[in-house]
This record gives structure tokens, C-alpha cells and sequence, in this order.
């Protein structure tokens, strides 16, 4: 984000925030109409105002609801190795479907699955169907137990809804890897750097020398979803500029919370995207 946008951003939670305060004056001012619109204005607008903190503070991801918005009818069970279909709607808090979704990173629905010890992970973009909810081909590789987020912005707002899902079938727990300094992702060799203030640096290499020319994927040099390995937290960022070496991705913010991350970076090169998955430990201070 440059500095521009960051300043436009921080102007606009602040209207956000005024215009919270004034319903919450409007609602508890019994000479105002009908409280229970005002009730509702109050809701929706301070959800916004919440949705804006979360992305800076708070875990997101670890619920199927958020700012009254819901996830629900996803499809909870998909058999292993076989396409099959993954489906849901976003609904409002009285169940009525939305529909009305903004572009964000070139789509208006991203979805991420991983399974619950991190070893899968997928990124792909639902269409949406005639009534309004989403719908994608999925393949689990393999048996077990899976989340799904639902990554999306309305309204202005962006939201992860998240839910679970099953592919049944006999699997055992695979253990974090160790944290280490470079990965290897179709024959290209990533490395991650964190610098000062915690930022990350990911450099792409191949046969040791660093990939110059990567072509943007979904509107940015590349894409950063980093899950908290206890309880599947979800943060995706994208590259801030001004932090990062040459022919270095940078990110700001993913992971500042203690615990444990896998880290999936994803970029594209020789029109193919990419994904490098690294573990990265923050100690508790
Ligand atoms: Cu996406």
C-alpha cells in the first residue's frame, strides 16, 4: 500500500467512525423515529468500522460469521482424489443471500483450503451461481480434515467467513516442518528474509540466480496467506512497497501475534502460479 493509499484509508475509517458515533447518538436519542432502524444503521455501520481494526489487530477467519454477515449450506463433506462440488452463500443476518460483492485482487469471491495440519493448500475463485451463492470445482488431494475461508469484500469491507470441511477417508496428523530459510516450489527455490520491524522478504531463484521478470497474479507481484498453526488464524496480505530489496516481495503484517505459521506465498512466473509454503515461529515475548 503507498503511503497515498494508507492516508486514504485512514481518512475513511475515520468517517466510518464518525458516522458510528452519530447513529449511536441517533439510536439512543428516543426523539429520533423508529429505534429499530436506527438499531440497524448503528450495526451495519459499526461493523465496517470493526472490519477495518480486524484487518490491523484481530484474527480473522477463525469463525463462520463476521459484522453480521454468514457463511452457510457450504457443502461439509467431499470425497477424497475426485472432483466434486463445493458450494455456499453469503448470507445477511436475517438469511437473506447477498449478492452485491466488490473486486478485490481482480475477483469478487477468493476461497483458501488447507487441511487442518496445514500440509494442503489451494486458492481458487467460485463463480457465482443464478441464485446469488458461490460454486467451484474442488479436488482434495487426499483424506481429511479441511477449512475453507471465504475471502471477500463488501460494501468496502473485506471479510474471511470460514468453514469446515471433510474429505473421509484414513489420514494421520503430519507435524509443522521446521522453520527454514528457503523452499522449493516447482524447481524454483524461494527464500524468506525477515527484516527489521518484522516485515518478510521472499526472493525467487532459480539455478541460484533470482528471478527478475515475475508477472503479477490477481493484480500484485504476490499474494501472502499466513495460518496460525493452533487454531488456523488467517491473514492475507499482499506487497507493500518501499520494504524490500531488488527483485524481493515484501510484506508487512503477516503473523505479528506469538505462535507458530505456515506461510504460503504465491506468485507467477512463465505463466504459471506458484506456491512456496514456509514455517515461520514468533516467539512470545
Ligand atoms: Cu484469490
Amino acid at each position: 500500500m503507498s503511503a497515498g493509499v494508507r492516508v486514504a484509508a485512514f481518512a475513511a475509517l475515520l468517517a466510518v467512525v464518525f458516522a458510528v458515533s452519530a447513529l449511536a447518538g441517533q439510536a439512543i436519542d428516543p426523539g429520533t423515529g423508529p429505534a429499530e432502524d436506527h438499531a440497524a444503521g448503528t450495526q451495519h455501520a459499526a461493523g465496517g468500522a470493526h472490519a477495518q481494526d480486524h484487518e490491523a489487530v484481530a484474527p480473522a477467519g477463525l469463525s463462520d460469521e463476521q459484522d453480521g454477515l454468514l457463511l452457510l449450506d457450504a457443502t461439509s463433506q467431499l470425497a477424497a482424489g475426485r472432483r466434486g462440488r463445493f458450494a455456499y452463500r453469503i448470507a445477511d443476518d436475517r438469511g437473506r443471500t447477498v449478492r452485491a460483492f466488490d473486486t478485490e485482487q481482480a475477483r469478487r469471491m477468493h476461497l483458501i483450503v488447507v487441511r487442518r495440519d496445514l500440509t494442503e493448500f489451494q486458492h481458487v475463485h467460485p463463480t457465482q451461481t443464478a441464485a446469488g451463492g458461490w460454486a467451484v470445482d474442488l479436488r482434495l488431494p487426499v483424506a481429511g480434515v479441511y477449512r475453507v475461508y471465504a475471502d471477500f469484500s463488501t460494501g468496502g469491507a473485506r471479510r474471511t467467513l470460514s468453514s469446515s470441511l471433510i474429505a473421509p477417508g484414513d489420514f494421520s496428523r503430519r507435524p509443522l516442518p521446521a522453520p527454514a530459510a528457503t523452499a522449493r516450489t516447482d524447481g524454483y527455490d524461494v527464500t524468506l528474509r525477515e527484516h527489521r520491524g518484522g516485515a518478510l522478504g521472499f526472493t525467487v531463484r532459480r539455478d541460484g540466480a533470482p528471478v527478475a521478470g515475475l508477472q503479477p497474479y490477481l493484480g500484485a507481484r504476490g499474494h501472502l496467506v499466513a495460518l496460525r498453526a493452533r487454531d488456523l488464524a488467517y491473514e492475507h496480505v499482499h506487497p507493500s512497497e518501499g520494504i524490500a530489496a531488488d527483485n524481493e516481495i515484501g510484506f508487512e503484517g503477516a503473523g505479528s501475534a506469538p505462535g507458530s505459521y505456515r506461510l504460503f506465498l504465491q506468485f507467477r512466473h512463465g505463466d504459471r502460479v506458484h506456491t512456496a509454503a514456509f514455517t515461520r515461529t514468533i516467539a512470545t515475548p
